[in-house]
């Protein structure tokens, strides 16, 4: 008896060929109504799943392959009497290769599918073909990747079947394939049907690989990139590379950090980023602007930094950045002639991003891991609300010192606590990040801004990312002239805090907000 292979598939490609070559090495082909259409066209003898079953199929597909005609010619074992009498009495003829791939419900859901369409492209009959047939492995070899149709076809020209070894890694895959597809309605379904109050018991996110990598955050440490099966938006898992080697693992957290620091500005403006900090960040009328004033705001950090702007990069600007060694440049475009400027440069990465698709990006959960678990949070993206800011001393900020606060508590949110940070109305002139006590990271902020010159210094102003606990920052903000500071408030001591304040005759404002960032 010829040996019996059964095709189901809805993405049809390549699977004329993959039935030619499965036909001429002498096997019987078993098919589904619409993929029995494609094979009849190409003239490949192959018999209807009805046939089979003796069942129509019905309920518009709903039901074709769900038969124990089925379902048991994958699941006998073939090294069982009893298993093999079964088979015998109920007249079940053993399938010993199963080609499937599933209803596209990922595709549905991106082209905007409505409830009703997405229930339909639920697909039942063919996981279940694919579970079965994985389970039976050691007899049965089960493909639900198109990419491995020529693997298979080789191994059953040569050998005239497939190695159990390769089995294996096909049955594998089959429950990583079943598993994220599941795991994608049940995403869907869960957002379509919230039970209030209430948390899902489980959390069903899909990652799919994007990129191996050659090493962690550092070389004895192996990692990858996997990107959310849900495609998201203005991310850096969506960037396009243009040119330069892959980006590296401490690469991609920069590069999304950068990223999340650009999405909060409007106006033409560069960020530079160190090692998950802003080393300069710049805002200005034009992009070529803003790089000088990123550029100035550290001209020494920003060596080897990741930079992002967030308009076309023109040949101006891109000449300015191709004098210094920087790791990645990321841009919504690029001119011909920056790219062609930038392109001359072998060790740079260049990027594209759709910034069109920032806002949607906002409501990505935030997922961080620890050892043994996930946090899920949603990221800090409240709006803020200026105009209800509050001043805690009796001097009130000057106008121009308003709007270099405005940048300043924009530019500390990203800043790793203890976050402070020095600016004047466009740029950053220190940034004081990471410290245990907040008075150290005050004192390198008032450090780095000092050796800026006095026209930069001018109007300078300070953001802290929490309150401050001590009365201690404040001298040491006041021996550095700074007139203008913006903080959350909110600290058991803040009368202390604003009378030494009102003793320098330094405004505070309080935002009533945080932003931590560890
Ligand atoms: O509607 S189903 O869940 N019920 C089934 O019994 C069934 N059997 C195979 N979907 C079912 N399939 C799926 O049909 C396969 O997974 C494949 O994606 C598709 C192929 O159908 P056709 O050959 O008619 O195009």
């Amino acid at each position: 008896m010829s040996k019996r292979a059964l095709i189901s598939v809805s993405d049809k490609t390549g699977i004329v060929e993959l039935a030619q070559k499965i036909h001429e090495l002498g096997w019987e082909i078993i098919s589904t109504g619409g993929t029995k259409a494609s094979l009849d066209q190409a003239e490949i003898p192959n018999i209807a799943i009805d046939e089979v079953t003796g069942f129509p199929e019905m309920m518009d597909g709903r039901v074709k392959t769900l038969h124990p005609l089925i379902h048991g010619a994958l699941l006998g074992r073939r090294d069982l009497p009893t298993h093999q009498e079964a088979m015998k009495e109920h007249g079940i003829q053993p399938i010993d290769l199963v080609v499937v791939n599933l209803y596209p419900f990922k595709e549905t859901l991106l082209a905007g599918g409505n409830q009703a369409e997405m229930i339909e492209k639920i697909d039942i009959g063919g996981p279940s073909m694919l579970r079965s047939a994985a389970k039976n492995h050691a007899a049965v070899t089960v493909v639900c990747d198109p990419s491995d149709y020529e693997k298979v076809l080789t191994q059953l020209a040569e050998n005239g079947e497939t190695s159990l070894a390769f089995r294996q890694q096909l049955a594998a895959k089959v429950f990583r394939h079943t598993a994220s597809y599941d795991a994608l309605i049940a995403q869907y379904l869960t957002s379509e049907f919230p039970v209030e109050d209430e948390k899902p018991e489980k959390l069903t996110l899909t990652y799919e690989l994007k990129q191996g990598m050659r090493y962690g955050e550092n070389p004895q440490q192996s990692a990858d990139f996997y990107e959310s099966g849900l495609p998201t938006q203005y991310s850096i898992a969506q960037s396009q590379q243009l040119h330069g080697k892959a980006l590296s693992y401490n690469n991609v957290r920069d590069a999304d950090a950068a990223l999340q620091i650009a999405r909060d500005f409007d106006a033409p403006t560069v960020v530079a980023l160190k090692h998950m900090n802003p080393c300069g960040i710049g805002t200005a009328a034009d992009i070529e602007q803003a790089w000088d004033y990123a550029y100035e705001a550290d001209p020494v950090s920003i060596f080897g930094g990741i930079i992002v702007l967030n308009r076309e990069v023109n040949l101006a600007t891109a000449q300015k950045m191709s004098k210094i060694f920087l790791e990645i440049i990321i841009a919504p475009s690029y001119s011909t002639e920056a790219l062609e400027v930038l392109s001359k440069k072998k060790n740079i990465r260049l990027l594209t991003v759709d910034f069109s698709e920032k806002e949607h990006s906002k409501i990505e959960p935030l997922v961080t891991g620890v050892l043994g678990g996930l946090l899920v949070q949603n990221q800090d993206v409240i709006t803020e609300h200026p105009e209800e800011w509050t001043t805690a001393t009796k001097v009130s900020p000057t106008e121009d010192q308003m709007t270099a606060l405005k940048f300043a508590w924009k530019a500390v949110k990203f800043v790793k606590s203890n976050g402070i940070i020095v600016t004047n109305s466009h740029q950053t002139l220190g940034v004081g990040p990471g410290q245990t006590n907040r008075v150290g990271s005050v004192k390198i902020a008032l450090e780095a801004a000092a050796e800026k010159s006095p026209e930069m210094q001018e109007n300078s102003v300070l953001g802290s990312d929490a309150f401050f606990p001590f009365a201690d920052n404040i001298d040491e903000i006041a021996k550095a002239g700074i007139k203008a500071i913006v903080q959350p408030g909110g600290s058991v001591r803040d009368q202390e805090v604003i009378d030494a304040c009102d003793k320098y005759g330094i405004a505070m404002v309080f935002t009533g907000l945080r932003h931590f960032r560890h």
